[in-house]
């Protein structure tokens, strides 16, 4: 039986298990990839694992996120990144030097290998034939210290591209339309799945459109998404004067998948998603004329070369009207340089858009909040509420081309109307300055690791406890995202190396009182629906909760990295069994758990007394023994230390 691409990689990165769907595999992971905002956690947590160096082929930390250096936090974070990025034999990209998974693409990604980033976009690389998978920050400190990553083996899909992109159209609109309901797959839609994109629609697709498609495969909660690596890419790697680097990844001819879809794009029209969630789509056309106060172009998900060429092609001559500000965020200074020497970056600064630095920005609400009540358009890849900085703001996302079109009318604006199309000459020979790249210090002796004060150590849960009980300290619906429990923006990442500092922000949006409940009432149970904790892969959504006293989850369905930082955490998912079970429990409500290490031990469901309403209800921490054993020692970095010392 032939084998698919993503059968083959994990096959021989397998370091135990079966290939067998759902069931729990290791593989060995040749790269990681960090970023400043998780960054930190991730380097503490390596440091606690106490190996002299890296033991990937390949590590690089990134400083992309927070990148304004508004207070001590974040340049004290930065020096501490850099020093102990040259003590340990990891690449250190500076601030400015670009987003990590535009950079990445470019300078480091290789076919045919695994790639683990402590951010959700880490899947961008998939564009270039790698698995590539995000992970909370603690899988990737164990990964750089040689020990395998574990997942539940994925159903692998094949998504058949057939035809080719009409004028104006593009790989955003490709993942859009998967996300939307005529697509079917919403953003719960990819949970426990690999996408693998195939079909003769494939060939005409340029990396960048590729890593367009696999970054929001992130939104369809995937484990990951991946094209073949073929003639395209080895171009790709030949304009980053890398051809060395090129090998070809493809499936098996009579390759077998679980699952087949197929996407049309002859019959694909410009999309965009409307707040507050990325699988809330329309066409353009339905919401033309919505008045804009606000674009932002950039982000991991369309920040490339070709990006921003269309859109200085289509703003070149013009001038964006007074009421909206139109800004712009190279994916990297590679991209920068670029766009500057084909004459680009003068179009853009001529018809009055803002440049600025390769970076997250906006995309993480490091500055352009909205105004109170504001439309702004991003092409970006989250929309969630308040994410932007401004809760009362409305956020939709969409591909650059529209987003230039809008530009020059400052309503949302249908690309096909401006007519002929563009074309934009592929870069041929990209100028290669990897100066902000700083490599590991060859003598890692002399180097000392400077921490400031914000920096404190990692708070850990002890063992769990046989019994626990407590109130449901707040009562959530489905689809809540990492960005409801923690949010990110100015005033918050400052904290990401400081956990009891960042605790103050737990459910800020979503329920400002929660903090203080939770310390009254000495910590408590979280209830939610379905698919909890989607998006980011920050483990501090998981941290913070564990510091303020949660002591499990109940939900009726995870995702899945949140799941796991919950574990490596040593706080306990529970799922609920039934759609009733989320009915007989309310805020307040005093719940209790017994016999709950007999239970892990043993791989039985549990039952949760409701206390308050005299009521019994069944849930399955749905563990493998593996992560059971995690719980029981309270979080992974105990079990770690436990496992050494077997
Ligand atoms: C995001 O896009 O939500 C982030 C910010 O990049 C996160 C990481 C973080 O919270 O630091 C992600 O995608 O994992
Ligand atoms: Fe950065 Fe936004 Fe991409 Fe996250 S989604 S890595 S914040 S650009």
């Amino acid at each position: 039986m032939g084998k698919n691409l993503a059968q083959k990689i994990l096959q021989a990165h397998l370091v135990s298990g079966e290939l067998k769907t759902g069931s729990e595999i290791g593989i060995s992971i040749d790269q990681t990839l960090t970023q400043d905002a998780t960054g930190t956690m991730v380097y503490l947590q390596f440091e606690s694992i106490g190996i002299p160096r890296v033991k990937t082929k390949l590590s690089v930390s990134y400083v992309d996120h927070n990148t304004l250096q508004t207070s001590l936090e974040n340049s004290d974070d930065h020096l501490y990144l850099q020093t102990v990025a040259a003590r340990y034999g990891i690449y250190y990209s500076r601030p400015g030097n670009g987003i990590c998974h535009q950079v990445h693409l470019e300078r480091f990604a290789i076919p045919g290998q695994t790639l683990l980033g402590s951010d959700s976009h880490t899947p961008t690389c998939g564009g270039l034939g790698m698995i590539a998978i995000g992970a909370g920050g603690l899988d990737v400190a164990v990964a750089m210290s040689g020990s395998p990553f574990f997942l539940a083996t994925p159903r692998i899909v094949l998504v058949k591209l057939l035809g080719h992109l009409r004028p104006w159209v593009s790989a955003k609109d490709v993942i859009l339309h998967l996300l939307s309901a005529s697509g079917g797959l919403t953003v719960k839609g990819g949970v426990g799945k690999i996408f693998e994109y195939g079909g003769p629609g494939i060939r005409r697709l340029s990396i960048p459109e590729r890593s367009t498609i696999t970054n929001m495969g992130a939104e369809l909660g995937a484990t990951t998404s991946i094209f073949p690596s073929d003639e395209v890419s080895r171009q790709f790697l030949k304009t980053q004067h890398r051809e060395k680097d090129w090998i070809e990844q493809c499936p098996d001819k009579d390759a077998q998948y679980e699952e087949e879809l197929e996407v049309n794009l002859d019959s694909l029209e410009p999309l965009i998603a409307l707040p507050h969630s990325p699988d809330n789509v329309r066409t353009v056309k339905e919401v033309a004329g919505t008045r804009l106060s606000q674009i932002c172009i950039g982000s991991c998900t369309n920040s490339s070369y070709s990006d921003l060429m269309v859109v200085a092609k289509i703003l070149k001559g013009k001038t964006i009207p007074p009421e909206v500000s139109v800004t712009i965020s190279p994916g990297s200074r590679q991209v920068l340089e670029n766009i500057a020497r084909e004459g680009a970056l003068e179009d853009l600064i001529g018809a009055g858009a803002r440049v600025l630095e390769p970076a997250c920005g906006p995309c993480i609400g490091m500055g352009q909040a909205p105004p109170s009540g504001g439309v702004s358009l991003r092409t970006f890849n989250r929309n969630f509420r308040g994410r932007s900085g401004t809760p009362d703001a409305q956020v939709y996302l969409a591909s650059a081309e529209t987003a230039a079109a809008s530009a020059l009318t400052g309503v949302i604006t249908d690309p096909r109307e401006l007519g002929k199309p563009i074309k934009v000459k592929p870069l041929h020979r990209a100028i290669i300055d990897d100066k902000l790249i700083v490599p590991p210090a060859v003598d890692p002796s002399k180097v000392e690791i400077i921490r400031g004060p914000n920096i404190k150590e990692i708070p850990k849960r002890g063992p769990i406890e046989d019994t626990l009980e407590g109130e449901v300290l707040i009562k959530l619906k489905d689809n809540v995202s990492t960005d409801d429990i923690l949010p990110a923006g100015t005033k918050v990442l400052a904290f990401r190396s400081n956990i009891p500092a960042i605790s103050r922000f737990t459910f800020e949006y979503v329920d400002p009182d929660f903090v203080n409940r939770a310390k009254e009432k000495k910590g408590g149970f979280i209830l939610a629906g379905t698919n909890y904790g989607q998006g980011s892969s920050r483990e501090h959504a998981a941290l913070a909760p564990m510091h303020l006293g949660v002591k499990a989850v109940l939900a009726k369905s995870f995702a899945r990295i949140h799941r796991v930082n919950l574990i490596n955490a040593g706080l306990l998912p529970l799922v609920l069994e039934g759609e009733a079970s989320y009915d007989q429990i309310d805020q307040g409500d005093c719940l209790r758990l017994k016999g709950l290490r007999e239970a892990l031990k043993e791989g039985k469901g549990l039952t949760v007394t409701n206390v308050t309403k005299r009521k019994e209800i069944l849930v399955t921490p749905q563990l493998t023994p593996r992560e059971a054993a995690i719980i029981l020692a309270g979080g992974l970095l105990n079990h770690q230390v436990e496992a050494g010392k077997k």
